[in-house]
């Protein structure tokens, strides 16, 4: 007689890990099946273990009643392949952590700005006095937070996560914006932007944009850059006596000058917390807890450099939407000095020629696909040049700086065919432009291509 009570976790990553302890410090059984060799630490004794395994074991497919896959595996993946094929009812860590849980969870998603907005909500929820859990993609997985006393989790949804969950019934949610990203994975773009609205299916207060939101049947319950004729909470951004502030139904909250965060996207990131928290904080109180907020680093942060030159780390700027978030920010007077390149991974760069083009004074390229953003920049007829190293880029630019300028590292790639991850990268950026502390910008002719 088959026995199929068996939970069987596939991939021990971060998330198989959490799974099997969760499993374990409850005293239940699981199997893990992992195509790699085992790890090298002690594991759960309350587990059977599956290294170097290309496909499911007959004697465990045969218990099993319950696949929790990691994100990692992609639904192409001949493990998750076959558990459809065994008609395997195949779930996530996030699924198993909400079952767990009665207080209110939040949820955020997006190609871009999600690290962000989670940390910001995280902080507003907690200077307005709740206990707070704050996890997912970001930082410790999910269920590794149900050992804290919360009054609150605060959830980073990946489109991985999503796209295996059920129907999440998260208190507040959001899709922050849906660019070119991931899609190895996910097939296409269509599948890409399904699974990330999933996120909406069972939310019960829903905050959303426009452009995201159009092709599907999604009703939002609170508007981000609002459109004038929409139903529901509305926030945007708005002119007032030449400044600009964020708004809550047309109400002006605060100045954005006085944000803890700088650039456009930005200041949506904090509407987006603010909006995704009023159900519990209305808007007034809630703008007032956002002065103290530490930005995330590498996201779009000033670093010390020359005088009169504003050197901007935006290394986490791994794709081409995070890196048009950041130059659309800018005015278009040419006062701009971009360092951009690395490993595309085979993304459409071409809508960085309009966003550079009258933004970016000079170029800086590097990485295996600065050839590719050279082009590019020819074409808007922007000035560039190709170097080897952040060093020469940053010697460069600083050498054709003008006071007043702004020098950012905004590479639009990943970092990995020049440095082990993002972090790296921006630390070198930062040490980089560290070297020119006592140094002033004067005015220098900009040196042709
Ligand atoms: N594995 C196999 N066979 C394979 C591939 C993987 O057996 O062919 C196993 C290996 O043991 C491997 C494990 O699966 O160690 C990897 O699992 P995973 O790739 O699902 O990654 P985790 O370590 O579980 O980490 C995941 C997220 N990673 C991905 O989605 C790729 C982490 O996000 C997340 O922090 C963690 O869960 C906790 O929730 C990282 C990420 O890059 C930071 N996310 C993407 C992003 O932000 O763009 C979505
Ligand atoms: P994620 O967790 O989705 O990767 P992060 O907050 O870590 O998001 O930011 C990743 C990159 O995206 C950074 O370069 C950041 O400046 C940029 N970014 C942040 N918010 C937004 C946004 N709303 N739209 C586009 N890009 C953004």
């Amino acid at each position: 007689m088959n026995d199929a009570s068996l939970t069987v976790i596939l991939g021990f990553g971060v998330t198989g890990q959490s799974v099997a302890r969760h499993l374990a410090g409850r005293g239940q059984g699981f199997a893990v099946i992992d195509t790699r060799p085992p790890p090298d630490q002690i594991l759960p004794a309350a587990g059977e273990y599956y290294w170097q395994c290309d496909s499911w074991p007959h004697e465990v497919s045969q218990r099993t009643a319950k696949v929790v896959v990691s994100p990692g595996l992609s639904p192409q993946h001949p493990l998750v392949e076959q558990a459809r094929h065994l008609s395997l009812p195949i779930c996530t860590d996030i699924d198993l952590f909400l079952a767990m849980t009665d207080v209110p969870v939040i949820g955020v998603t997006g190609t871009n700005g999600k690290s962000t907005v989670v940390s910001l909500v995280g902080h507003l929820l907690q200077n307005w006095g709740f206990a707070c859990g704050v996890g997912g993609n970001l930082g410790p997985p999910a269920l590794d937070l149900l050992s804290e006393e919360a009054q609150f989790f605060v959830l980073e949804l990946s489109s991985f996560q999503l796209a295996y969950s059920g129907g999440l019934e998260l208190a507040s949610a959001g899709v922050l914006n849906i660019g070119d990203d991931h899609l190895d994975w996910h097939g296409s773009a269509a599948s890409y932007a399904a699974a990330k609205c999933r996120i909406y299916d069972k939310a019960q207060y829903r905050v959303g944009a426009t452009d995201v939101v159009s092709d599907t049947d999604v009703a939002l319950d609170a508007w981000i850059s609002g459109s004038k004729s929409v139903q529901g909470d509305a926030w945007g951004i708005k002119d007032r006596q030449g400044e600009t502030w964020i708004c809550f139904a047309d109400e002006p909250l605060m100045s954005a000058s006085e944000l803890p965060l700088s650039g456009r996207h930005n200041i949506e990131n904090c509407l987006w917390a603010l909006a995704l928290v009023k159900p519990w904080i209305e808007p007034s109180k809630a703008v007032e807890q956002l002065a103290n907020f530490a930005p995330l680093p590498h996201r779009f942060v000033s670093v010390p450099g020359p005088a009169h030159l504003h050197c901007i780390d935006d290394s986490k700027a791994t794709n081409v939407g995070a890196t048009m978030a950041a130059l659309e920010g800018f005015e278009g007077n040419q006062s701009l000095i971009l360092i951009a390149g690395g490993d595309s991974k085979g993304a459409d760069l071409t809508p960085l020629g309009a966003a550079m083009e009258g933004r970016v004074r000079v170029l800086f390229t590097l990485g295996v696909d600065a050839p590719r953003i050279n082009h590019i920049a020819q074409q808007h007829g922007v000035a560039w040049h190709q170097v080897e190293t952040m060093d020469e880029a940053v010697d460069a630019a600083i050498a054709c700086a003008r006071s007043g300028d702004t020098l950012l590292l905004s590479p639009a790639c990943a970092s990995l065919d020049m440095y082990d991850n993002f972090s790296q990268r921006g630390d070198h950026f930062a040490a980089s432009v560290n070297r020119y502390l006592d140094f002033q910008i004067s005015g220098v002719d900009l040196e042709q291509s």
